[in-house]
């Protein structure tokens, strides 16, 4: 195929090109950029769980770590394979599994119950601005630690950061001036002294965990810093468009406003089926370790392979109505978090974040509708909203 999945028209509505990649067979060569793509969810998870064949020391963009000197040292979570890859991944999965969260949770409730209240007296509101944006923004920084200046430079470092995933195309060239500066702040966030070591909700912060981590010598003092690095990377950007996927999904099907406001225990299956629905993450690449046969093609050793995370959830052959986002539905096994060794494990965040605002919403909320025209923020790697102008109407 000679589209460009990262071109404008693409990424402001992705669904035919899905449609015909997956009708094309498990695998397609992408002439533009010299890779594979795969958008059938059978093959997009085979090759996901499939770490060694397909792997990501080589990167997870569409540079080749191979031929190719990274924009920024490597992290060594995302584009690491096993065995460097384990010690890290140890350390953040214990430091953000759902256990070790639960001191979090009031505190986000009550938070989120704040930020709510603080909407009560407008109801035309962005979704995107004056929400999705806000509560993340509100929460995450302090429990990873960081200090109260600059946290303004998180958005825009995440958002270059998800282009330089792709081609080096006009929104790579939009970051560029920038992105210096961005990285140079971030990388002073993730010093020991720049990190609150107190307790704070009742535990320490992410980042003083990792420093201890380093203390222990579960991993070196100088893997710490890039380790912090990840939570600042990968948790931000994310979180905010999967909290506006979920209440722009709600805002096109209020019946499942309603269902959720019935029964709130809903919360949590919304946002997972949020995440299938939008994709917020839509693709990432890997590497080939060998000459892989799949269909009519052989993927050569070290081409990469576009995996279409946002086509896997909503492929037809694995979901019923994929297009409908529906909270009967299991939306369990969708690949909006990764699938495999790899698979976000910063999830239980972010299902605690969308949670915790869900379940205030839908305590002062009767009705979410979409008032204006949504607008979309084109990303290389990110389904996004510029904006989403919503009327919320007090129950
Ligand atoms: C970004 C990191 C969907 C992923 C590409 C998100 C992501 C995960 C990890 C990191 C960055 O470790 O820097």
């Amino acid at each position: 195929m000679s589209d460009d999945p990262f071109g404008p028209t693409i990424l402001e509505d992705p669904s035919d090109f899905h449609r015909n990649m997956r009708e094309r067979g498990p695998i397609v060569y992408l002439s533009r950029y010299d890779v594979y793509g795969m958008g059938r969810y059978n093959d997009v998870h085979a090759a996901l769980i499939d770490w060694q064949s397909f792997e990501s020391a080589a990167g997870v963009g569409l540079s080749n770590f191979r031929y190719e000197k990274p924009w920024r040292p490597p992290s060594l979570l995302l584009e690491s394979n096993p065995p460097r890859h384990d010690a890290p991944r140890g350390v953040l999965s214990a430091i953000l599994n759902v256990r070790a969260l639960k001191g979090l949770r009031d505190n986000w409730i009550a938070d989120a119950a704040a930020l709510v209240d603080e909407l009560c007296d407008r109801r035309e509101v962005d979704a995107v601005a004056d929400i999705a944006r806000v509560f993340p923004l509100r929460v995450f920084p302090d429990a990873v630690g960081i200090g109260r200046t600059g946290r303004d430079n998180l958005l825009p470092y995440g958002d270059h950061l998800f282009n330089a995933f792709g081609p080096s195309n006009e929104l790579v060239a939009k970051g560029a001036h920038r992105i210096g500066e961005l990285s140079a702040w971030v990388m002073a966030q993730c010093e020991r002294a720049a990190l609150r070591d107190e307790v704070i909700d009742g535990q320490p912060t992410f980042g003083a965990q990792i420093w201890a981590a380093a203390d222990r010598g579960d991993i070196t003092y100088e893997q710490a810093p890039l380790v912090v690095r990840s939570l600042l990377s990968a948790g931000v950007d994310t979180t905010v468009l999967g909290i506006s996927a979920v209440l722009a999904a709600f805002a096109h099907h209020p019946d499942q406003w309603r269902a959720v406001r019935d029964n709130p225990a809903l919360a949590r299956v919304a946002f997972d089926e949020a995440v299938r629905w939008e994709s917020p993450v839509q693709t990432f690449f890997r590497t080939a370790t060998k000459d892989i046969a799949i269909g009519d093609h052989v993927v050569p050793d070290g081409k990469k392979i576009l995996m279409f995370l946002g086509s896997a959830n909503r492929d037809p052959r694995r979901w019923a109505d994929p297009d409908q986002f529906d909270l009967r539905r299991n939306p369990s096994g969708h690949v909006g978090f990764g699938m495999g060794i790899h698979q976000c494990v910063g999830q239980h965040v972010a299902r605690l974040e969308a949670e915790a605002l869900l379940v205030a919403l839908t305590q002062r909320f009767e009705s979410i509708a979409m008032t204006g025209t949504p607008r979309r923020h084109h990303n290389n790697t990110l389904r996004a909203w510029e904006t989403l102008p919503i009327t919320l109407t007090p129950a």
